[in-house]
């Protein structure tokens, strides 16, 4: 997969080339280019932003240089243009398996109240194009959400992740939290692993992190038990 980025912090990106990330690119499953905006101005300033027209606070990003910067970017290859802003829609673990199967992600990151509307009309019109948030909180600019969304992407690529069932059986993936984990020593500080996880009984594990991913669900995230599909849980399920 190709990921273009397209910001006036390129150094807000480096953490792309770290731990899992950085080994999936440095192995050729990803390929990250990070362009800086201010190389399509043409004015002395190098400036990006302007007063909003209607007024109000801040500034807004200026369409010209980026509707020279996307051109340049974006070439003829296809590819799906997202744009963060808190004003998107969610970004899910569903938008991260939507997109994985994309063979190139452009991201346009806004700063400042966002980017001049036509910006994003114009791309709309010539390709797809995703307005999404990653959060009901506000953020100074799109690059931490950038890197939120590729790192939930890339993980989901195949060889990227040294073994993919994490990726099948996290939390999200059957619409549940996942419950606890626990590893060595059997005590800790008087606390003791659960023992069923030591019985080696594989039917009552299993049974037992599903009660566990529904008690957590039920009590953190009582809106995902709510959208679970009809059939997604079964008679013992309901009992629990
Ligand atoms: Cl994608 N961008 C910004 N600036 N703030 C956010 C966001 C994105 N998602 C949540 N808050």
């Amino acid at each position: 997969m190709r990921i273009d980025v397209v910001t006036i912090f390129p150094g807000y990106l480096a953490p792309l080339r770290e731990a899992l990330l950085g080994r999936a690119i440095a192995a050729g499953l990803i390929d990250v280019r990070v362009h800086n905006l201010r190389d399509w101005t043409r004015d002395v300033h190098q400036a990006v932003d302007d007063a909003p027209y209607g007024g109000g606070p801040g500034m807004v990003m200026r369409p010209q240089v980026w509707g020279e910067a996307l051109d340049d970017v974006l070439g003829d290859e296809p590819a799906r243009l997202i744009v963060p802003t808190p004003a998107g829609v969610p970004f899910t673990q569903a938008t991260a398996r939507r997109w994985k199967d994309e063979p190139r992600l452009v991201f346009a990151c806004g700063r400042y109240e966002g980017i001049d509307q036509r910006v994003v009309d114009e791309y709309a019109s010539r390709m797809p194009v995703e307005e999404v948030s990653i959060g009901d909180y506000v953020l100074v600019g799109g690059e931490v959400a950038v890197l939120v969304m590729v790192e939930a992407v890339a993980r989901l690529l195949p060889g990227v992740l040294g073994n993919p069932q994490s990726a099948e059986q996290d939390s999200f993936s059957d619409g549940l939290l996942e419950g606890p984990a626990y590893t060595r020593p059997v005590v800790w500080r008087g606390r003791e692993v659960p023992a069923v996880l030591r019985s080696g009984d594989h039917g009552a594990i299993a049974r037992w992190r599903r009660d566990r991913a529904l008690e957590r669900t039920a009590k953190r995230r009582p809106d995902l038990l709510a959208a679970l599909p009809e059939d997604a849980l079964d008679q013992r399920d309901r009992e629990f």
